[in-house]
């Protein structure tokens, strides 16, 4: 490396990044791939939108497509105690179907380790250095914590997709992520890290329309998965499909986006409360908007406001260049240093 890139790795923000692809995801880690801004240390991966196997498989399939230079974790293969089926609704077979061209297969395999253990092990060989972007159910930090609370000191903050301050998208009042691991958001939220939530409140505002999908398209000639993916994204979304709005929420990024540029969104520190009870507030975040502090509810940051159309430049941007790389990594395998 010449001095100048030296500099550059030193000043960028190191990031695990924790999620379960996921098309969102594949997004969120195409603008931190591109973005120039993080050393993408781990991708750890987690059941979520699909079994930990696929989830494991596409992350892989992401890394190397992008060009990232970063090993892969798999994590927990169910959540602490809610039982579930997996999403296939929204993401289809394999939890990151294509509408055309998928990813090339990567020919590398998963580290070994558990996720968990590999977290710990970060976070505490360089206290202090460590954002965790948790884009999944929490259920990986949540076991990390139980099994070494001291790394409540060593992660420098975590930014997560999940909650939000009204209403949900897998029940009439809960998120998906925290819907699919409450117990798991709960401990991370009391955990005393520096956390700040982006909630549907602001990621359903991060749309993706029909002419950014097509403008991803037309960044490279031929075959284009990323796009196609995005195309698939949008064929399930309800929503979009009837007409009532512009275009599928890309929820994922908006944690990176976050750390690339904190300006895209308003954020406020709230009492947040995950609840935990059976019924049908199972996995909602309540957010106390009056700011009253509460017993024993965490106050984290929450997002409660986004620019959503310099956002969505930021994003759009983003895709067009990692299907750039795509196209030129050719799904070639990476070498993957530890
Ligand atoms: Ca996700």
């Amino acid at each position: 490396m010449d001095t100048w890139t030296t500099v550059m790795a030193e000043h960028r923000r190191k990031l695990i990044i924790d999620c379960d692809p996921g098309h969102d995801d594949m997004a969120a880690i195409a603008l931190a791939a591109t973005s120039g801004a993080f050393d993408i240390s781990a991708v750890t991966t987690v059941c979520g939108n699909a079994g930990v196997e696929d989830t494991t498989r596409n992350a892989l399939d992401i890394v190397s497509a992008f060009g990232v230079d970063a090993p892969v974790y798999a994590g927990a293969t169910g959540p602490l105690i809610h039982v579930y089926e997996f999403p296939t609704k929204f993401h289809g077979v394999g939890g990151m179907q294509s509408a055309g061209a998928a990813f090339r297969r990567s020919k590398a395999s998963a580290r070994p380790g558990h996720a968990a253990l590999e977290i710990i092990r970060r976070v505490k060989a360089e206290p202090g250095a460590y954002t965790l972007v948790v884009l999944g159910p929490m259920t990986n930090v949540a076991l990390a914590l139980a099994l070494d609370p001291s790394i409540s000191t060593t992660i420098r903050e975590i930014v997560f997709m999940g909650g939000g301050t009204h209403g949900g998208n897998i029940t009439a009042t809960a998120e998906f992520n925290i819907w699919a691991d409450p117990e798991a958001a709960k401990m991370v939220l009391a955990s005393g890290i520096l956390c700040t939530m982006f909630g549907l409140n602001v990621t359903n505002e991060a749309m993706i329309t029909r002419a950014d999908i097509e403008r991803v398209r037309a960044a490279v000639a031929g075959r284009n998965p990323v796009a196609d993916i995005l195309d698939f994204y949008a064929s399930t979304n309800p929503l979009f499909a009837q007409g009532l709005v512009d275009g599928p929420a890309l929820h994922d990024p908006c944690p990176i986006a976050y750390l690339i540029d904190p300006t895209l969104f308003e954020t406020r520190a709230l009492p947040v409360r995950v609840a935990t009870e059976e019924g049908p507030y199972l996995g909602a975040t309540m957010v106390d908007l009056r700011r009253i502090p509460s017993g024993d509810d965490p106050v984290i940051n929450v997002a409660v406001g986004v620019d959503a159309g310099r956002l969505n430049k930021l994003v759009v941007s983003a895709l067009c260049r990692a299907a750039e790389l795509c196209a030129a990594n050719g799904g070639l395998p990476q070498s993957i240093a530890s």
